[in-house]
């Protein structure tokens, strides 16, 4: 079973890499974060394929200068992430199924899905 760890562990982690600029790497654990790129406002890889049933953790690079926020009413999600940042997106445990999620900021071209199965 999938435990996140408490927030100022997390942070503890994460501070150091943003001020060098290099990504947040989780611990080792089960299932690895995806990495999800934002470019010229469009994600990269679109179809992000996760296991069902358990919780899993999405790390957005946004290589765009602008703020991007990760948004999805079928996960349930809003995550905004500075230009030039990372950012962490947990998803839930999600039944089988396919999920949409966009960037809110750049809707018509920043669009993707979450493939739970
Ligand atoms: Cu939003």
């Amino acid at each position: 079973m999938y435990k996140f760890p408490p927030l100022a562990a997390l942070l503890a982690v994460a501070a150091p890499a943003l001020a060098d600029g290099s990504f947040f790497v989780a611990p080792a654990r089960a299932d690895a974060p995806t990495i999800l790129t934002l470019q010229n406002h469009k994600f990269s890889p679109n179809v992000i394929r996760i296991k069902a049933n358990q919780p899993a953790m999405i790390t957005m690079v946004n290589k765009d200068a602008t703020a991007e926020e990760f948004d999805s009413s079928d996960l349930k999600v809003e995550k905004v992430v500075a230009g030039n940042q990372s950012g962490n997106i947990r998803i839930r445990a999600l039944k089988p199924g396919t999920y949409k999620f966009m960037g809110e900021y750049h809707a018509a071209t920043a669009q993707g899905i979450v493939i739970a199965q």
